[in-house]
């Protein structure tokens, strides 16, 4: 297979746009599908201040990098789940990777901030793993970057994590969660904006990308997905996606076009119903957030295993400035 654009050997095929392309001429194709999707969603400009959320995996790696290389104002956060030796590693990848591009990194570390992490505390607060952290993580990424006074959040949720949210919103028809469902949420009600731009990008594409750019990140999955449902819709879909070669993106991108105008009426009746919590000023429907929830359950609660000291009290969930230095 030659390379779509130059001719010369391909060193991968794309089969969703049947075609292949060279090392070159692949980078430039990720960077324009990422540039297409921050312009056809009207996700941020050139003078915004982005707040990339790092994982230490593939696709929150390739992000930031297709975004520095474009020259946007992107700087990145790594919060500490206490995963064990899964939140070891993935930190050591994020931080190595700042320091090869000179590029500034928050960390915030959950068990020394808030005093439980995912496996004890999720326990704890009899929440399912992914539950708590998801909780977790969508609060502190807000809470930094209002607190840094960033335009926008930016995740690495790539074509493949978003059709099978898709699907499994759909196999449940969550009007709640579908309306919610886009690459752009916007700021308002306390929220900042939140932005998806590997929507265009699929998983495969996202690990050819950092062996290209010579970018390590964490291969292994967090072992706290095992067996979660989120894991089920995606085999399925790339089940589908073998069959049929642009299934996950005619899937995606129908139901953004079509269908999502229809839906979002739920999600924004949702919102205007938000106040901010008493506990930490974060929007809610609730009377307390359900983040203070977590902490009041969980907070105190560690893995032995990981070595964490068990701190007296939770502290507030405010944050007051930059961590150690840095949030
Ligand atoms: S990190 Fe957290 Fe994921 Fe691990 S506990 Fe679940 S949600 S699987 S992206
Ligand atoms: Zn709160």
């Amino acid at each position: 297979m030659k390379c779509r654009v130059c001719r010369v050997p391909a060193v991968i095929d794309v089969r969703r746009h049947n075609a292949g392309f060279c090392a070159n001429c692949f980078v430039k194709h990720c960077r324009d599908q990422l540039a297409r999707a921050v312009e056809s969603y009207d996700m941020f400009g050139p003078e915004d201040r982005i707040l990339v959320a790092v994982s230490g995996g593939k696709d929150s790696l390739a992000l930031w990098d297709m975004l520095l290389s474009l020259g946007y104002r992107a700087d990145g956060l790594y919060l500490g789940l206490g995963i064990g030796t899964y939140s070891d590693e993935s930190g050591s990848y994020a931080r190595d990777f700042a320091r090869s591009r000179d590029a500034e990194l928050i960390e915030i570390d959950l068990p020394g901030r808030f005093g439980y992490d995912i496996p004890a505390g999720s326990a704890a607060a009899r929440r399912a793993p992914c539950s708590a952290c998801g909780l977790s993580k969508r609060h502190l990424f807000n809470q930094a970057a209002l607190d840094g006074g960033y335009d926008v959040v930016a995740t690495g949720h790539n074509l493949d994590d978003e059709a099978a949210v898709l699907l499994g919103n759909t196999l449940r028809w969550d009007l709640a969660y579908l309306g919610r469902q886009h690459p752009v949420l916007p700021a308002g009600n306390g929220f900042v904006r939140k932005v998806k731009p590997l929507v265009r990008l699929g998983e495969r594409e996202m690990a050819a990308y950092c062996v290209i750019q010579d970018i390590d990140y964490i291969v292994e999955e967090c072992p706290m997905a095992e067996g979660n449902r989120h894991l089920g819709y995606k085999n399925a879909l790339n089940e589908i996606e073998d069959r049929s070669p642009g299934s996950k993106a005619a899937f995606l991108f129908g139901f953004l076009d079509r269908m999502a105008p229809l839906v979002q009426a739920t999600a924004e009746a949702e919102r205007e119903a938000l106040h901010p919590c008493p506990g930490c000023g974060s929007p809610t429907v609730s009377e307390v957030c359900a983040f203070c929830k977590l902490v009041e359950r969980a907070g105190g609660h560690l893995d032995d295993r990981t070595g964490h000291e068990v701190p007296v009290a939770a502290p507030t969930t405010r944050s007051s400035g930059r961590d150690g230095g840095r949030l």
